[in-house]
């Protein structure tokens, strides 16, 4: 039986690839902060159908040794690095945490897996969002990366160490560069999400208003269940390398908004307020993926649409607050 670690088991991706790989017969190992024990109504909502069949470990990805020490106790044969401070205004606020966790959280799990498991195959969320202020459009695993937000440099470092890792010490290492991937189960200070959610509360009546920022980024969206399952095959292949995973197809966020509204039959500009302090002081603009690598390959295609992934989120959401 393969063994996999997943730090960041308690995020929606988290989840959706304990699923994955409990379906295919791993034994999965997570890594989860200590508060998240202490609350886990709260903290492990996304696992919680799951935690009687996956080992969940308490660590933290500021500390070397809590890191090492489960990777020396397990020995994994995959691990996928998905924790980290994924907000990307949040990152506005407190660069330095994001950046140091982040960075120095990647830094410590390749370290302990290089002297640990260096057997092991090791996958890196690294994001589009490195690619920030697109040198082209659509953008392709060459594409320059030009971040526009700590989290994106974060994010940009961190590729680059994982690849330092592959070509300096000999790692089954590589990352993938998702582009924003959603669900029922994203967290709510990302747009879709606040959304989906502003959509239901104003038709059940609990709320009248929803503020948001820029309306005209455009984002690649795809559903996260889609994007583990690419995940999975990258750590399936005989070679490591890095690959773009998305949709092809670029949103604004009105048009989100708008879809989202009228699955509810609302209009949005009744609802909307426009907040400034919403907008970012760097903003990405535009993203659109060309997964052409992935799909040739891999033989990965996403199999959720948009249109059917608003109506899931909002669908969700109506379920979430009739309760
Ligand atoms: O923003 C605009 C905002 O926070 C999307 C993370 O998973 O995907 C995600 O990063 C867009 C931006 O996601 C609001 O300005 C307008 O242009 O949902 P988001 P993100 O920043 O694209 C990438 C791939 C990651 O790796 C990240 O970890 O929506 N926007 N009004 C707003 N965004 C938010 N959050 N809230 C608003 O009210």
């Amino acid at each position: 039986m393969k063994k996999a670690l997943i730090t960041g088991i308690t995020g929606q991706d988290g989840s959706y690839l304990t699923e994955l790989l409990l379906s295919k017969g791993y034994e999965i190992h997570g890594i989860v902060r200590h508060v998240a024990l202490e609350h886990p109504q709260a903290r492990m909502w996304r696992i919680r159908h799951l935690l009687d069949r996956i080992h969940i470990h308490s660590a933290s990805m500021e500390s070397y040794a809590s890191i090492f020490n489960i990777i020396a106790e397990i020995k994994p044969d995959e691990c996928y690095h998905l924790a980290a401070q994924s907000y990307v205004s949040y990152s506005f606020e407190d660069e330095f945490s994001t950046i140091n966790t982040n960075l120095n959280g990647t830094h410590y799990v390749l370290s302990s897996l290089k002297r640990q498991a260096p057997d092991c195959r090791f996958y890196f969320a690294a994001s589009s969002e490195m690619f920030g202020k697109v040198k082209e459009t659509p953008q392709t695993e060459e594409t320059p990366f030009h971040p526009r937000s700590p989290y994106g440099i974060s994010k940009m470092a961190g590729f680059e160490l994982t690849r330092n890792y592959r070509e300096g010490y000999g790692l089954f290492a590589l990352s993938g560069i998702l582009f924003n991937h959603e669900s029922p189960r994203r967290g709510g200070e990302f747009v879709t999400r606040k959304i989906s959610s502003s959509a239901a509360k104003i038709k059940l009546g609990l709320e009248k208003k929803i503020r948001l920022g820029n309306l005209q980024a455009k984002r690649d969206w795809g559903h996260a269940k889609d994007y583990v399952n690419a995940m999975w095959l990258m750590l399936q292949q005989d070679e490591p390398e890095d690959y773009v995973i998305a949709s092809g197809i670029s949103h604004s966020v009105e048009e989100f908004l708008e879809a989202a509204f009228n699955y509810v039959d609302l209009d949005y500009r009744d609802h909307l307020v426009l907040d400034e302090n919403l907008y970012r002081p760097a903003e990405v603009k535009l993203l659109q993926g060309d997964a052409s690598n992935a799909r040739k390959n891999l033989n990965w295609s996403p199999t959720i649409s948009f249109e059917e992934l608003v109506k899931e989120m909002v669908e969700g959401d109506l379920e979430w607050y009739a309760k």
